[in-house]
């Protein structure tokens, strides 16, 4: 395996005259060009580590447009972003995920687009990489109170589901990962209903901040990450957003997700980031920010409330939780 080339380390010139290119578009605020100069949010240019057995570093950059949004908190490291995961489907151990998903095979691969849609369709790899890639800086706020800032690259989802066309009876996205039990040796416990299944409503899946990821830093995603291409719905619980799939299907009914079937009372459909609604185990109030464990106050819809807040319009959020 081969080692990062210093030829695509961005260097930070380089990665402001990016700002200055977005600037020109006016979509990079004066704040954040304080931000860029002082190298706090750079996705391709700091952090990544050369090879080493936990992290295989073996292909070129992907080309992505620079983030739209950017945030006022340093971004959590490449180290830590792959080496503290959730991914059941190996074990519920965080800090053993990359070790037992480093071999798993996520090449070739399938996505099966259909249900009530105009044109079903699947996609390979090649299609998926058609997508024209962008970097999208969100914090990723998991249900268990820990959260990071992450360099994703992926495209939005929005522009998949226009190209297989939804009829207008289709009201949910039913997403579905991967099963198999002999290279996923957390699908043999039987407590979870496996295959891993998620949902969203089609407006929320439709919104400009929904993206399908396919890298992290700038470099395709790894296994424990959810290669070769998760969701990532910034504004919910970090369960949403569901990895290694090979499944979509336009749907009429809400789906049942894996997590509203493994315990009901304290896992809904909506998953919304809601620092006033506990979880009924734990507060939500506030989470730890994985690499310096600060502890921060958690965000109404995790900071994205201007962006999204207009969808639950007239919803009690504590019931609809
Ligand atoms: N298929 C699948 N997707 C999943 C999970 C999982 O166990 N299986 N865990 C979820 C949870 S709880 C979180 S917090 C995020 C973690 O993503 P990361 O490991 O890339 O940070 O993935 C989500 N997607
Ligand atoms: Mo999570």
């Amino acid at each position: 395996m081969e080692k990062i080339k210093s030829s695509e380390i961005t260097p930070e010139s380089q990665y402001l005259s990016r700002r200055e290119f977005l600037k020109g578009l006016g979509i990079v605020s004066a704040s954040s060009m304080i931000l860029a100069a002082c190298g706090a949010q750079s996705a391709s240019s700091t952090d990544i580590p050369t090879d080493s057995p936990a992290n295989p570093v073996n292909s070129s950059p992907l080309p992505a447009t620079p983030s739209p949004t950017v945030i006022d908190e340093p971004l959590t490291s490449y180290e830590a972003i792959t080496n503290y995961n959730n991914y059941y489907e190996f074990t519920t151990d965080k800090e053993r995920v990359a070790s037992l998903a480093k071999d798993f095979p996520t090449s070739p691969w399938q996505i099966e687009v259909g249900g009530l849609v105009n044109k079903p369709k699947t996609y390979d790899l090649d299609d998926i990489s058609k997508f024209s890639l962008q970097e999208r800086i969100y914090r990723l706020r998991c249900v268990e109170a820990w959260s990071m800032v992450i360099p994703w690259v992926g495209f939005p989802l929005s522009e998949l589901l226009k190209e297989v066309e939804p009829t207008s009876d289709a009201k949910y996205v039913r997403f579905e990962t991967i099963y198999d039990p002999e290279k996923m040796p957390g699908q043999k416990v039987q407590w979870y209903q496996w295959p891993y299944i998620e949902g969203l409503r089609v407006d929320e899946a439709m919104h400009d901040l929904t993206i399908l990821a396919t890298g992290i830093y700038g470099k395709p995603l790894l296994p424990q990450n959810g290669a070769p291409v998760r969701l990532v719905v910034p504004w919910k619980y970090g369960f949403k957003s569901i990895k290694g799939i090979v499944k979509i299907d336009l749907v009429s009914e809400m789906p049942t997700s894996l997590w509203m079937a493994a315990a009901p009372n304290e896992y809904g459909f909506y998953a919304n980031v809601n620092p006033e609604v506990s979880h009924p185990r734990w507060s939500q109030a506030s989470e730890r920010r994985i690499g310096d464990n600060s502890r921060t106050q958690t965000l109404m819809f995790n900071g994205y409330e201007e962006e999204v807040a207009h969808l639950y319009d007239g919803m009690d959020l504590a019931v609809n939780y």
